[in-house]
């Protein structure tokens, strides 16, 4: 009886994690309502995590960060080769001008945070 207890725990477990780092940060997404899209970071989630702007459109990502842990400090743009340090209590305003669309992704310096900046035509 313990031992089903504990499986059924590890799956329900499992079944959390795996929605935490992978469902929980799908969807449709959230567009750049003109230029600039506040972004929450915290609790290892950007909120909204996927974000829409257009190629050519400059756009001001503002990170407010809430989460005072260092995994939040800095959020990369690798493919962008950009990266920034985050202040709390103030927001930081990135703003970027797609040159190519397509799907960059955004994470903090583990990859544990991970966002997604989708250009489009
Ligand atoms: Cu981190």
């Amino acid at each position: 009886m313990g031992t089903f207890l504990l499986n059924t725990l590890g799956i329900i477990l499992i079944v959390f994690v795996v929605w935490w780092f992978w469902l929980s940060k799908k969807g449709a997404g959230t567009a750049v309502k003109g230029n600039s899209i506040d972004i929450i970071v915290d609790g290892g989630v950007y909120d909204p995590g996927v974000i829409h702007t257009k190629v050519g459109k400059p756009t001001t990502l503002r990170f407010i960060r809430k989460d005072s842990s260092p995994c939040a400090e800095k959020v990369i743009f690798s493919d962008l080769e950009i990266s920034a340090d985050l202040p709390i209590g103030q927001p930081y305003e990135l703003t970027i001008t797609p040159q190519k669309a397509g799907e960059f992704d955004f994470t903090c310096q583990m990859a544990m945070y991970r966002g997604k900046l989708v250009v489009e035509e």
